[in-house]
């Protein structure tokens, strides 16, 4: 045998029997939560964490007689730190879940770990298509940007926009929104004419937009992750985007509740497709973002916090089914094909993808009552990741 594949096969071995032997060792139920709590991605960690925290302490943390342990690692987004820190999570804190995954490079690192030791792998976050199939223990509780780019490319020509430019982060779920907006909006008529692509670290956004204001399509398309999405608007409207009469559109992901009262007026009317919004009018919906700005000095909570928050249902409900007896298949298995209600509304895990299915909304940001909103006008329900149907 190669050097290189012994030590892989050593490790593998280590990993199965950690997590094996985790199973007996005593009455902890234990989440291994890996999140970005520094550096670009922070504020996706901010929420995650303080989702996680809300669900247990809205629930308890005992469930079918085990002590839930949450413990929460910074991956600082880096995707060799993120497969470390699982590996130390899975041999030496026998964690019986891995969680969080705040970038798509973070989860597919941690993929050959969860299938080694045979360890659901909940995907909070991160939303390119293909996470899914990179490992048979990966759930999902985000979303995908196909899926909600899709919506986007339905709705455009029938508002007047057919001539389209795209700016994405260039990576996993930046090159999906791409690709799936354009085959979409060309079935529907439309075109686009130009995509670009900007670095996911540091992006400077102003040779872009230049580009584009030359380029005069009748809007741009924008994908950046959550957390840049601020920068993108503050620019488009200083550049004069708006005023040359080029629209934006977006994913959810740009006008992100927990930055969209600080990018002020200029926000204003921007269409986006996205799973939630803070403003969505359901009552489980209110009680969840009362509860969370609560607990969070009036934090408004947004689509991270959501996937988070679901994602600690999907486990806590596989743990009660499973009787607190089950391994890592029998909680996999448990987690499969859940139905709920989701503060963003009905969901479920599709139990072939491993992914979740969910309803897709067009929203417009709007003032009321002082504040900035995603308010949703229009809903396409039970959308699956378009990506999988390949
Ligand atoms: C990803 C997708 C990350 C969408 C995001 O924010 C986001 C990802 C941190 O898959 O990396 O909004």
């Amino acid at each position: 045998m190669h050097k290189r594949t012994m030590i892989q096969a050593a490790l593998a071995a280590a990993l199965l029997a950690a997590s094996s032997l985790g199973l007996a060792q005593d009455n902890k139920f234990r989440i291994g939560l890996i999140l970005p709590m520094t550096g670009q991605q922070a504020t996706t960690g901010r929420q995650i964490e303080a989702a996680a925290r809300l669900w247990m302490a809205q629930n308890g943390d005992t469930v079918a007689g085990k002590k839930v342990e949450l413990i929460v690692k910074d991956d600082t987004s880096v995707p060799d730190v993120t497969r470390r820190l699982a590996q130390e999570l899975v041999v030496n804190e026998k964690v019986n879940v891995l969680a969080g995954f705040g970038i798509t490079p973070s989860a597919t690192a941690t993929a050959p770990i969860a299938t080694q030791s045979k360890t659901p792998e909940v995907v909070m976050a991160a939303a390119t298509s293909s996470i899914t199939e990179a490992s048979p223990y990966i759930v999902r509780t985000s979303f995908t940007l196909p899926q909600v780019s899709v919506v986007l490319a339905d709705w455009a020509p029938k508002n007047g926009i057919k001539k389209v430019v795209t700016l994405v982060s260039d990576y996993g779920p930046g090159i999906d929104a791409e690709k799936y907006f354009k085959e979409r909006l060309q079935l529907n008529g439309g075109q686009v004419t130009e995509s670009l692509r900007v670095p996911l670290r540091s992006p400077d956004f102003a040779p872009f937009l230049q580009k584009v204001r030359d380029a005069k399509p009748d809007a741009l398309f924008v994908f950046v992750p959550s957390g840049a999405g601020a920068a993108v608007m503050k620019q488009f409207v200083e550049r004069g985007m708006d005023k040359a009469g080029i629209r934006l559109i977006a994913t959810g992901d740009v006008t992100d509740d927990d930055q969209l009262n600080e990018m002020g007026d200029g926000a204003l009317g921007v269409v986006t497709s996205h799973h939630y919004s803070a403003a969505h009018p359901s009552a489980a919906n209110k009680k969840f973002v009362e509860a969370f700005e609560k607990a969070n000095k009036g934090l408004r909570p947004n689509f991270m916090a959501v996937g988070g928050y679901d994602g600690m249902r999907v486990i806590y409900e596989a743990l009660k089914k499973t009787q607190g007896k089950g391994g890592g298949d029998a909680l996999l298995a448990a987690m499969k094909g859940q139905i709920f209600e989701s503060p963003r509304g009905p969901v479920y895990i599709d139990a072939q993808t491993r992914d979740i299915v969910q309803n897709v909304y067009l929203r417009k940001v709007e003032r009321k009552n002082g504040q900035l909103w995603n308010v949703e006008f229009d809903v396409v329900k039970d959308v699956k990741d378009p990506g999988k149907a390949k």
